[in-house]
């Protein structure tokens, strides 16, 4: 029985120098000291011996047991030290490395031009109103002394909603909005930038492009105002050597009306390419607003006067980094947007 105990604690040491994990120590463990393990196996023939002989097996065996469990612990600790090194080793991070660079967005050119154009403005003294891309007819075009057989209000020109709904085809109907809850007040001083929505699509026209539009209201507002606000304007935006130039035109909600042309950002007026060899461009709408325009609004024309301008910003961003094609304002080609 002695020796049977030996052999068994031979082998253990053998099995436990081979044990590779914490697992198969545990197994080991289980084996050959477990309930159902190899020692209790041996010690249960102990009742066949003399009562003479069974302290010194026992002895034997709790030496072995011991042994066994010493030798367990020991390699357990050593192999969990040696796991541990070899995760250190092998998860070590070099933190001089250089890191995976984030990608950063950049401001896309329409956005970099309005916030020009509202910053010239802001310093001006204006502020900036906004409002529904949803409209009705009655802002879009009523107030704003638009005939009911206006061409603009052609299903050809306008998306309409239903028969009093619609996208807006400029941002004046903000314009509208403000005065009528400033009335009697004074002064207006506001720009009103945003999306408004055309049926037109082609190189130079978008269904949807963004507008900016300008107001003014007060006593003894003139045209005069008006020229010297835009070709500061004007020079603030393209440079300090741009000219303007007024040309006389319509719209039903100013009078006198004009466009507006500034002498060629490309060719600074010799003519090229891109002003057709005029010396100008244009970029703006504007006038004095039409007196039925104030009065719906809640203005006495008696006493007030006011001019008004509209910019396409799609335009402007085109003429200012020389994008020929508008649509690549809207495809979103990072290929595009990077240049920015
Ligand atoms: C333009 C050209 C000329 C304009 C007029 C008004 C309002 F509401 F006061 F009547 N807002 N904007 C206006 C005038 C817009 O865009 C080319």
């Amino acid at each position: 029985m002695k020796d049977k105990l030996h052999e068994l604690g031979a082998r253990a040491r053998e099995e436990m120098a081979e044990a590779g994990s914490p697992e198969a120590l545990d197994e080991i463990r289980i084996r050959f000291l477990g309930k159902k393990g190899e020692l209790t196996r041996i010690l249960r023939g102990m009742g066949g011996l003399s009562a003479e002989e069974r302290p010194h097996v026992g002895k034997v065996a709790n030496e072995i047991r011991a042994a066994i469990e010493k030798e367990l612990t020991a390699k357990s600790a050593a192999l969990k030290k040696l796991i541990k090194e070899q995760m250190l080793h092998n998860e070590r991070i070099d933190v001089t490395l250089p890191g995976t660079a984030v990608w950063r967005g950049g401001r896309h050119p329409l956005n970099i031009v309005l916030e020009e154009i509202e910053n010239i403005f802001l310093g001006l003294g204006y502020t900036i109103a906004e409002g529904p891309e949803i409209e009705t007819d009655y802002y879009n075009f009523e107030a704003l002394n638009l005939p009911k057989d206006h061409p603009a209000r052609d299903m050809q020109d306008t998306f309409f909603i239903s028969n009093e709904v619609l996208l807006r085809t400029q941002t004046s109907p903000v314009q509208v909005r403000t005065m009528e809850k400033t009335a009697p007040g004074l002064p207006v001083k506001i720009i009103a930038p945003g999306k408004v929505y055309r049926r037109d699509d082609d190189a130079t026209h978008s269904p949807m492009f963004n507008q900016v539009e300008g107001l003014a209201v007060d006593h003894r507002i003139t045209f005069s105002d008006l020229k010297g606000t835009l070709a500061y304007f004007a020079r603030e935006m393209f440079g300090k050597k741009t000219k303007t130039r007024f040309r006389p035109s319509y719209f039903p909600f100013t009078e006198p009306s004009a466009e507006v042309d500034v002498s060629c950002v490309i060719c600074g007026g010799k003519g090229c390419r891109v002003c057709s060899h005029t010396g100008w461009l244009e970029i703006l709408g504007a006038g004095m607003v039409h007196p039925r325009v104030l009065e719906v609004s809640g203005y006495n024309s008696e006493d007030v006067t006011g001019f008004a301008f509209g910019m396409g910003i799609e335009r402007i961003t085109m003429l200012k980094y020389g994008i020929d094609d508008m649509r690549l304002l809207f495809e979103n080609d990072l290929r595009f947007l990077q240049q920015f």
